[in-house]
């Protein structure tokens, strides 16, 4: 398993919308696994292909808590069935956005059908924070950024002070 560099705002990578993984083979298990690794090692609690530069529709989430056993999930091709009318406010992070934390709110539970590891067709019923990080990393296969759910005054603020950020990183490198 490979630790993978992380994709960071602003590339323009993280506005693409991903493709359908095709088949779920050894190549798709052996990229989940490193984005999972790369995940851990972050660390953060969820990831999407194309924060590794790869616009494939499958993430990684794992919400096990510090001291308990790792309890990875993958999701390919995942869909959102069902949303409820109920809300929820939750503050998020971004590992492409790293250091910046904001209020979202988002429907307080889903259902949803996708792919497992195996291929294996699977449905399932999701609230609390496993709803809110599918919906989070769905919205990364999408184009669609946690910003992208906050005022336009304080996104324009992130977006200025990363875009800064990624021109002096770039003036300083060979
Ligand atoms: O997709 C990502 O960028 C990962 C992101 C997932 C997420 C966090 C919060 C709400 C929705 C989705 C992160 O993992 S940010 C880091 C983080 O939340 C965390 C890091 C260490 C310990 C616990 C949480
Ligand atoms: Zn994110």
């Amino acid at each position: 398993m490979t630790i993978k560099p992380l994709i960071i705002l602003p590339d323009p990578l993280l506005r693409q919308i991903s493709a359908p993984v095709e088949r779920v083979d050894d190549d798709v298990r052996r990229i989940a696994d490193d984005m999972l690794e790369t995940m851990y090692d972050a660390p953060g609690i969820g990831l999407a292909a194309i924060q590794i530069g790869l616009p494939r529709r499958l993430l990684v989430i794992d919400l096990a808590k510090e001291g308990d056993d790792a309890a990875p999930q993958v999701f390919i091709n995942p869909e959102i069935l069902t949303s409820t009318d109920e809300r929820s406010v939750y503050e998020e992070g971004c590992l492409s956005i790293p250091d910046y934390y904001a209020e979202v709110e988002r429907p307080a539970g889903i259902t949803l059908r996708y792919l497992d590891r195996e291929g294996r067709q699977q449905e399932i019923a999701a609230d609390g924070l496993l709803a809110t990080c599918l919906q989070h990393e769905i919205d990364h296969l999408n184009g669609v950024l946690f910003i992208d759910h906050i005022s336009k005054l304080k996104r324009e603020m992130v977006v200025r002070k990363f875009t800064k950020a990624a021109k002096t990183r770039g003036s300083k490198a060979i």
